[in-house]
Protein backbone atom coordinates (compact mmCIF):
# COMPACT_ATOMS: atom_id res chain seq x y z
CA UNK A 1 0.00 0.00 0.00
CA UNK A 2 1.57 3.35 -0.57
CA UNK A 3 0.22 6.30 1.77
CA UNK A 4 0.52 10.03 -0.26
CA UNK A 5 0.79 12.68 2.40
CA UNK A 6 1.73 15.80 2.86
CA UNK A 7 4.05 17.25 5.27
CA UNK A 8 2.20 19.07 8.66
CA UNK A 9 -1.06 17.54 6.44
CA UNK A 10 -4.05 15.57 7.94
CA UNK A 11 -2.52 12.77 6.13
CA UNK A 12 -0.73 12.18 9.35
CA UNK A 13 -3.89 10.50 10.54
CA UNK A 14 -3.46 7.17 8.41
CA UNK A 15 0.14 7.36 8.96
CA UNK A 16 0.15 6.96 12.68
CA UNK A 17 -2.65 4.45 11.87
CA UNK A 18 -0.65 2.31 9.32
CA UNK A 19 2.37 2.36 12.25
CA UNK A 20 -0.11 1.41 14.87
CA UNK A 21 -1.44 -1.52 12.84
CA UNK A 22 2.14 -2.25 11.69
CA UNK A 23 0.99 -2.84 8.15
CA UNK A 24 3.36 -2.34 5.42
CA UNK A 25 3.21 0.61 3.48
CA UNK A 26 5.93 3.14 1.42
CA UNK A 27 5.13 7.06 1.32
CA UNK A 28 5.15 9.23 -1.57
CA UNK A 29 5.00 13.03 -0.71
CA UNK A 30 2.37 15.34 -2.64
CA UNK A 31 3.21 19.20 -3.63
CA UNK A 32 -0.28 20.38 -2.69
CA UNK A 33 0.78 23.55 -4.61
CA UNK A 34 1.58 22.21 -7.75
CA UNK A 35 -0.26 19.11 -7.37
CA UNK A 36 2.67 16.92 -8.43
CA UNK A 37 3.91 13.81 -6.77
CA UNK A 38 7.70 13.58 -5.30
CA UNK A 39 7.89 11.09 -8.42
CA UNK A 40 6.47 13.96 -10.79
CA UNK A 41 3.01 12.45 -11.17
CA UNK A 42 -0.13 14.56 -11.71
CA UNK A 43 -1.12 14.01 -8.15
CA UNK A 44 -4.59 14.46 -10.06
CA UNK A 45 -3.95 11.84 -11.87
CA UNK A 46 -4.34 9.90 -8.31
CA UNK A 47 -6.38 11.68 -6.69
CA UNK A 48 -8.93 14.12 -8.79
CA UNK A 49 -9.94 16.19 -5.63
CA UNK A 50 -6.66 16.99 -5.28
CA UNK A 51 -6.59 16.28 -1.40
CA UNK A 52 -4.26 14.16 0.30
CA UNK A 53 -4.53 11.34 2.13
CA UNK A 54 -4.97 8.97 -0.51
CA UNK A 55 -4.24 5.30 -0.31
CA UNK A 56 -3.07 3.30 -3.47
CA UNK A 57 -4.09 -0.54 -2.70
CA UNK A 58 -1.43 -2.89 -3.39
CA UNK A 59 -4.18 -3.77 -6.91
CA UNK A 60 -4.26 -0.30 -7.60
CA UNK A 61 -7.60 0.78 -6.30
CA UNK A 62 -7.49 4.30 -4.88
CA UNK A 63 -9.14 5.26 -1.49
CA UNK A 64 -9.76 8.50 -0.50
CA UNK A 65 -11.10 10.73 2.29
CA UNK A 66 -9.21 10.36 5.99
CA UNK A 67 -11.79 8.99 8.01
CA UNK A 68 -12.94 5.90 5.24
CA UNK A 69 -8.82 5.35 4.79
CA UNK A 70 -8.34 4.89 8.49
CA UNK A 71 -11.34 2.56 9.00
CA UNK A 72 -10.25 0.69 5.90
CA UNK A 73 -6.61 0.30 7.67
CA UNK A 74 -8.07 -1.03 11.00
CA UNK A 75 -10.49 -3.49 9.38
CA UNK A 76 -7.55 -5.07 8.06
CA UNK A 77 -6.22 -5.56 11.44
CA UNK A 78 -9.28 -6.25 13.35
CA UNK A 79 -7.23 -7.28 16.78
CA UNK A 80 -5.71 -4.19 16.43
CA UNK A 81 -8.65 -2.84 19.02
CA UNK A 82 -8.26 0.27 16.47
CA UNK A 83 -11.63 0.37 15.21
CA UNK A 84 -14.53 -1.37 16.58
CA UNK A 85 -15.63 -4.17 14.80
CA UNK A 86 -18.18 -3.12 11.83
CA UNK A 87 -22.11 -3.91 12.25
CA UNK A 88 -21.88 -2.89 16.12
CA UNK A 89 -23.10 0.14 17.51
CA UNK A 90 -19.55 0.84 18.85
CA UNK A 91 -18.68 0.91 15.47
CA UNK A 92 -21.23 3.95 14.82
CA UNK A 93 -19.96 5.74 18.14
CA UNK A 94 -16.54 6.05 16.30
CA UNK A 95 -17.66 6.98 13.19
CA UNK A 96 -20.15 9.68 14.98
CA UNK A 97 -16.59 10.90 16.61
CA UNK A 98 -14.56 10.42 13.07
CA UNK A 99 -17.59 12.89 11.49
CA UNK A 100 -17.48 15.29 13.96
CA UNK A 101 -13.85 15.90 13.80
CA UNK A 102 -14.07 15.60 9.92
CA UNK A 103 -16.80 18.30 9.25
CA UNK A 104 -16.18 20.01 12.65
CA UNK A 105 -12.77 20.02 13.62
CA UNK A 106 -10.68 19.25 10.77
CA UNK A 107 -12.60 21.88 8.47
CA UNK A 108 -13.14 24.58 11.00
CA UNK A 109 -9.31 24.76 11.51
CA UNK A 110 -9.07 25.00 7.18
CA UNK A 111 -10.05 29.13 7.23
CA UNK A 112 -6.98 29.99 9.62
CA UNK A 113 -4.65 28.44 6.83
CA UNK A 114 -5.96 30.53 4.47
CA UNK A 115 -2.91 33.40 3.65
CA UNK A 116 -5.88 35.95 2.16
CA UNK A 117 -8.35 35.66 5.12
CA UNK A 118 -9.40 38.89 6.73
CA UNK A 119 -8.52 39.73 10.66
CA UNK A 120 -12.37 39.74 11.43
CA UNK A 121 -12.80 36.42 9.39
CA UNK A 122 -10.08 35.00 10.94
CA UNK A 123 -11.43 36.26 15.15
CA UNK A 124 -15.16 34.51 13.59
CA UNK A 125 -13.37 31.00 12.58
CA UNK A 126 -11.24 30.98 15.68
CA UNK A 127 -14.11 31.55 18.13
CA UNK A 128 -15.81 28.75 16.01
CA UNK A 129 -12.83 26.74 16.94
CA UNK A 130 -12.85 27.20 20.36
CA UNK A 131 -16.41 26.36 20.40
CA UNK A 132 -15.41 22.50 19.27
CA UNK A 133 -13.00 22.83 22.00
CA UNK A 134 -14.62 23.28 24.60
CA UNK A 135 -17.30 20.54 23.64
CA UNK A 136 -14.12 18.13 23.00
CA UNK A 137 -12.84 19.11 26.67
CA UNK A 138 -15.91 17.77 28.55
CA UNK A 139 -16.14 15.22 26.38
CA UNK A 140 -12.95 14.24 27.10
CA UNK A 141 -12.69 15.15 30.38
CA UNK A 142 -12.73 11.66 32.06
CA UNK A 143 -11.31 9.49 29.49
CA UNK A 144 -7.90 8.64 28.63
CA UNK A 145 -8.62 7.92 24.62
CA UNK A 146 -12.23 9.52 22.67
CA UNK A 147 -13.72 6.30 23.39
CA UNK A 148 -12.65 5.37 26.64
CA UNK A 149 -9.52 3.05 27.25
CA UNK A 150 -8.24 2.21 24.27
CA UNK A 151 -6.49 4.14 21.50
CA UNK A 152 -8.85 3.99 18.07
CA UNK A 153 -8.09 5.98 14.92
CA UNK A 154 -10.20 8.52 16.17
CA UNK A 155 -7.53 9.40 18.16
CA UNK A 156 -5.18 9.57 15.35
CA UNK A 157 -7.17 12.01 13.88
CA UNK A 158 -7.59 14.30 16.47
CA UNK A 159 -4.21 14.02 17.78
CA UNK A 160 -3.73 15.09 13.50
CA UNK A 161 -5.37 18.06 13.50
CA UNK A 162 -5.19 19.43 17.52
CA UNK A 163 -1.16 19.64 16.20
CA UNK A 164 -2.36 22.51 14.13
CA UNK A 165 -3.11 24.92 16.64
CA UNK A 166 1.16 25.11 17.34
CA UNK A 167 1.89 26.95 13.85
CA UNK A 168 -1.12 28.37 13.95
CA UNK A 169 -0.33 30.15 17.40
CA UNK A 170 -3.55 28.93 19.40
CA UNK A 171 -2.72 28.20 22.83
CA UNK A 172 -4.15 25.30 24.62
CA UNK A 173 -3.39 26.22 28.12
CA UNK A 174 -7.29 27.12 28.05
CA UNK A 175 -7.81 23.75 27.58
CA UNK A 176 -5.66 22.08 30.12
CA UNK A 177 -7.85 18.16 28.92
CA UNK A 178 -6.77 18.68 25.68
CA UNK A 179 -3.09 20.10 26.40
CA UNK A 180 -2.78 16.41 28.35
CA UNK A 181 -4.44 14.76 25.41
CA UNK A 182 -2.27 16.08 22.88
CA UNK A 183 0.63 15.13 25.69
CA UNK A 184 -0.55 11.28 26.18
CA UNK A 185 -0.84 10.91 22.81
CA UNK A 186 2.57 12.22 21.52
CA UNK A 187 5.14 9.67 22.98
CA UNK A 188 3.32 6.54 21.39
CA UNK A 189 6.15 5.59 19.06
CA UNK A 190 3.97 5.06 16.51
CA UNK A 191 3.16 8.83 16.68
CA UNK A 192 6.60 9.78 16.70
CA UNK A 193 7.94 7.59 13.76
CA UNK A 194 4.90 9.34 11.47
CA UNK A 195 6.48 12.54 12.25
CA UNK A 196 9.87 11.62 11.77
CA UNK A 197 8.82 10.05 8.51
CA UNK A 198 7.16 12.64 7.60
CA UNK A 199 9.63 15.18 8.69
CA UNK A 200 8.05 17.19 10.59
CA UNK A 201 10.66 16.02 13.28
CA UNK A 202 14.15 15.53 13.27
N1 LIG B 1 -12.30 15.52 2.79
C1 LIG B 1 -10.88 15.24 2.76
C2 LIG B 1 -10.15 16.52 3.05
C3 LIG B 1 -8.67 16.35 3.10
C4 LIG B 1 -7.98 17.69 3.21
O1 LIG B 1 -8.55 18.72 3.62
N2 LIG B 1 -6.70 17.67 2.87
C5 LIG B 1 -5.94 18.90 2.82
C6 LIG B 1 -4.69 18.78 3.69
S1 LIG B 1 -5.10 18.59 5.41
C7 LIG B 1 -5.48 19.13 1.40
O2 LIG B 1 -4.99 18.22 0.75
N3 LIG B 1 -5.67 20.35 0.91
C8 LIG B 1 -5.25 20.73 -0.42
C9 LIG B 1 -6.35 20.76 -1.40
O3 LIG B 1 -7.49 20.35 -1.07
O4 LIG B 1 -6.11 21.17 -2.51
C10 LIG B 1 -10.53 14.17 3.79
O5 LIG B 1 -11.18 14.14 4.85
O6 LIG B 1 -9.61 13.38 3.55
Amino acid sequence: MKLYYSRGACSLSPHIVLLEAALPYTLERVDLATKKTAAGVDYLTINSKGAVPALELDDGKVLTEGPAIVQYLADLKPDSGLAARAGTFERYRLMEMLNYITSEVHKGFSPLFNPKISPDWRAAAQANLEKKFDWLSGFLKDKTFLMGNAFTVADAYLFTVLSWTRPLKIDLERWPVLKAYQSRIAPRPAVQRALKESGLLK
